[in-house]
């Protein structure tokens, strides 16, 4: 009987050992499954999304292993109909089961909101004040103070609208259609939708920030690493929708400055806008649908139409 009680023991420790080295391997492999890590951002969401695969990994395989342990070295015999032990609640085992999701949660939360409060990417602060003044305010206030926002910032506005992004560098006073930002600057944008609700959403940088029209909403962050990636709708604007996506090219601060001095010299031009074509085929059609759609706004003139 002893001999029994210290085999089980063994058993289940060996179980929680092999689950939880599994589990930490699994929540390794999570950063392999996402795109690269082009903005500091990045980095934060993606050890959140790791800690967060590992804690799920931990309870699957915690759960399908106890299951499956009970199915291959519990089985009843062949032709035994009878009942198991009748067992009626255990009060310490449900205050346990109850605390751990609890504190599971509470962990989630409050990590998240620290990788939240340290993006400080701004975000519609006067909306939020409004909704949450007491949560809120602290935090903004805080993240003023860190180094990450006392660097140089690059500003940019940009202009959503059905359905073409246009970016307007106020340094230079140049607008385009492809977003080019300078590497380990901290960049500002100011985002402004002309009609609808437009979503930005940069999959590269883990960033996706609601644009609610007349409301110019401060966003923040720093690229980190220099390539071609792209920015996408991340809400549905219309008949077009689709179709809104745009280049983000992020260099060196060298190469940024010279490709602001190089558009600079640029007389603004129309820009190729894929909705606006795709509107003046479907009114060449032979077939009409006879459903009527938003017509795109005017493809813009920019210096550099990308
Ligand atoms: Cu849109």
């Amino acid at each position: 009987m002893k001999i029994q009680k210290i085999l089980n023991i063994l058993t289940l420790l060996t179980g929680a050992i092999a689950v939880t080295v599994t589990s930490l391997w699994i929540g390794k492999q999570a950063y392999s499954w996402l795109p690269p890590q082009a903005a500091a951002e990045s980095l934060l969401i993606d050890d959140l999304i790791s800690f967060l695969v590992t804690l799920g990994a931990f309870i699957f395989l915690g759960v399908t292993s106890t299951l499956m342990y009970s199915v291959i070295f519990h089985r009843a015999v062949k032709d035994d109909f009878t009942d198991g032990p009748p067992i009626e609640g255990n009060i310490a085992l449900e205050v346990v089961w109850t605390a751990i999701p609890i504190l599971l949660v509470l962990w989630i939360a409050g990590y998240s909101y620290q990788v939240y409060e340290q993006m400080g990417i701004q975000g519609p602060s006067e909306l939020v004040h409004l909704h949450n003044p007491l949560g809120m305010e602290s935090a903004y206030a805080e993240a003023k103070d860190t180094p990450a926002l006392a660097e140089p910032v690059e500003k940019i506005d940009v202009l959503a609208k059905q359905w073409v992004w246009v970016f307007h560098y106020p340094e230079r006073d140049i607008t385009s259609t492809e977003l080019h930002l300078p590497s380990d600057r901290r960049i500002r944008l100011a985002l402004k939708s002309q009609d609808v609700l437009h979503g930005f959403y940069i999959p590269a940088f883990r960033l996706k920030q609601d644009i609610i029209p007349n409301h110019a909403i401060d966003f923040e962050f720093t690229p980190i690493r220099p390539g071609k990636y792209s920015l996408t709708d991340s809400q549905y604007s219309g008949t077009y929708f689709a179709t809104m996506q745009a280049n983000v090219i992020v260099e060196s601060p060298e190469d940024y400055q010279q490709w602001l001095a190089q558009t600079a010299t640029q007389k603004p031009s129309l820009a190729t806008n894929q909705a606006a074509s795709e509107y003046a085929q479907t009114s060449n059609q032979s077939v009409q649908t006879g459903w009527v759609t938003v017509p795109p706004a005017a493809p813009p003139l920019v210096n550099s139409p990308g």
